[in-house]
């Protein structure tokens, strides 16, 4: 592997078009639970119980409760290495664009600027009857909590499976993922869409693609660069001559 990571990091500070997307996986060394596999969130709740519009519509508290527990468990953590690495990568790179799939902000709690964050942000909350929208970094947001203009009931914004995601943050993603010399997919199981087409966007466009995960990923067969591993660890090796 050391060849290999010797190889990409070539490449990556060669090239002025980079774009990184990024799920669950780059968060777990700062301590918060991914969605599958052993460990995952959906091992103790089913993803149609609570990250879908129906759930919310059939069972408001119970989704409310379990955004609560993760804004509980937000609070206690912080970025890692590899969210550090991403925000070097950017200050060397003159066209960047990272785009993740997580919603818990600590890319920009990192300092990571350019940034497209397609599943919306835990701590954003929106009202379900006006619209109007907020941010609340409360770690408890309550049973069910109310929109301070209408009284309406607020929901998390975040993108629920069957929801679009925005026409513009999406356009812009995938545009940065058609227009790269070079795309790192990392920590994601690459099963969710829309975002586990953009890799195969880039490599359509030309682009060297990589994935950098603990495991196999049904998107490894057409990686340039397989590096199986932790993205904390291996995040900073690749930028490491970037001083
Ligand atoms: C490490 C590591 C370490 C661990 N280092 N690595 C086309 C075909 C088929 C289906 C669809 C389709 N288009 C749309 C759909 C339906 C659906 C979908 O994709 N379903 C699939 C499951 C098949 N998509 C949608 O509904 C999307 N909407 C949409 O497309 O609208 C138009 C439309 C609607 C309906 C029909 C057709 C079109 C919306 C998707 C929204 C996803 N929302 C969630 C919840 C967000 C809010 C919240 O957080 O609560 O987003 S679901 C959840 O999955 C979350 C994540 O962002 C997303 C991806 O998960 P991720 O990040 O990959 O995490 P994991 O846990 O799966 O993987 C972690 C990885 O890390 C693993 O590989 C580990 O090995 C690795 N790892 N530690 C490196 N230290
Ligand atoms: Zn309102």
């Amino acid at each position: 592997m050391e060849k290999d990571i010797n190889e990409l990091r070539e490449i990556i500070t060669t090239s002025n078009r980079v774009t990184v997307l990024t799920g669950a996986g780059i968060s777990a060394e700062s301590g918060l639970p991914t969605f599958r596999g052993a460990d995952g969130i959906w091992r103790n709740h089913e993803v149609t119980d609570v990250a879908t519009p129906q759930a919310f519509a059939g069972d408001p508290e119970l989704v409310w409760e379990f955004y609560n527990w993760r804004r509980n468990l937000l609070s206690k953590v912080t970025f890692n290495d590899g969210h550090k690495a991403l925000v070097k990568l950017e200050n060397h790179v003159d066209d960047f664009t990272l785009i993740t799939q997580n919603v818990d902000g600590l890319h920009r709690e990192a300092g990571s600027k350019r940034l497209l964050e397609i599943h919306g942000n835990l701590w954003d909350v929106k009202c379900t009857q006006c619209g109007l929208l907020n941010l609340d970094r409360s770690q408890d947001m309550g049973r069910l909590p109310k929109c301070t203009k209408c009284e309406g009931l607020l929901r998390p914004n975040v993108v629920w499976f069957g929801e679009s995601l925005d026409p513009d943050i999406l356009g812009k993603a995938f545009d940065a993922a058609r227009n790269c010399e070079v795309m790192l997919i990392v920590g994601t199981s690459g099963i969710v869409q829309p975002a586990a087409s953009l890799s195969l966007h880039a490599k359509q466009g030309g682009a060297v693609v990589a994935e950098i995960n603990l495991e196999k990923t049904p998107q490894s067969g057409h990686m340039n660069f397989v590096l199986t591993g932790k993205a904390g660890e291996i995040l900073p090796m690749l930028v490491e001559s970037l001083d």
